[in-house]
């Protein structure tokens, strides 16, 4: 496995040599699920979820974040939180957008280690053992990127060029220097993610680049892992890369000022 070492202090995994697997089987760990409408797969999914995390550790939860969903998904993750104590259920009534869904949830977690992932598993599994071992490890943020060496995606043109622009447009707003801030596929140490959480404000699909950006300004130490990435194909959103690359570029100079206004500038 290859990764990008965001702190240059720390050598890469590459330099290190081949990482440690071993992870100690009694690692508390929260896998956090945001849900929207998901009743199609989520079931399935969880169970897959569940039978990965299970080999990685003893103690674990699994917290889905559902809310304001119209099909059967509240009622579907009610039922596996009674058929399993290890299924924790973040409801809303109304929709909170994935952000907010998603620092609810963050903040309700357990675990030692925090991992998130889009409930499509669109990000294979098969990272999460090495994530789990990158926190362990002392990182504070293992990030998925879909923008390195060694990561394998498929996906349409317009997403993988609009993925690039967003990435390439953070890069220039806010001078960082990670690939992939929007892969649905990111773990925490616990408490460094909630000495920031509180301060991120963004509900929608600014929440991801806004937590980076206020971790890498704490120094925080931040690695990304390439990632086998594939949405499934009934999922894949119309995306107009002229209008919906406009509104992403406004929201992303909104960030920018609002980091501004609140003195949060490159640290480094
Ligand atoms: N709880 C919650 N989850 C959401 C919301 N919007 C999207 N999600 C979830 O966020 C994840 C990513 O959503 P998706 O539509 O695949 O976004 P994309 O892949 O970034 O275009 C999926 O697991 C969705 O179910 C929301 O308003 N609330
Ligand atoms: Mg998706």
């Amino acid at each position: 496995m290859s990764e990008t070492e965001l702190s240059f202090a720390i050598p890469t995994c590459e330099e290190r040599g081949s990482i440690d697997r071993t992870i100690e089987k009694h690692t508390r760990l929260s896998i956090v699920v945001p849900a929207y409408n998901e009743a199609s797969m989520l079931s399935q999914n969880v169970e897959l979820i569940e039978k990965v995390v299970s080999v990685i550790t003893d103690s674990y939860e699994i917290v889905i974040a559902e809310d304001g969903c119209s099909d059967e998904t509240a009622t579907m993750v009610a039922n596996m939180c009674n058929n399993c104590s290890k299924v924790v259920h973040v409801h809303s009534d109304h929709r909170l957008g994935k952000g907010l869904a998603l620092k609810r949830a963050l903040k309700a977690s357990t675990g030692q280690s925090l991992v998130f992932m889009d409930a499509d598993l669109a990000t294979s599994l098969d990272h999460l053992h090495d994530v789990v071992k990158l926190l362990e490890n002392g990182y504070d943020v293992a990030i998925g990127s879909r923008h390195i060496k060694g990561s394998y995606v498929r996906r349409p043109l317009s997403r993988a060029i609009a993925s690039r622009i967003y990435n390439f447009l953070v890069k220039f707003l806010f001078w960082d220097n990670v690939s992939d801030h929007q892969c649905g596929f990111k773990g925490f140490n616990d408490q460094t993610l909630k000495s920031v959480i509180d301060e991120v404000t963004e509900d929608g699909f600014l929440f991801d680049t806004e937590l980076i950006v206020r971790m890498k300004n704490k120094g925080l130490r931040i690695i990304e892992i390439p990632v086998k990435w594939a949405e499934p194909k009934d999922r894949i959103p119309k995306f107009n890369l002229l209008a919906d690359g406009i509104k992403m570029g406004i929201e992303l100079i909104k960030l920018r000022f609002k980091l501004w206004a609140q003195g949060n500038q490159k640290s480094t």
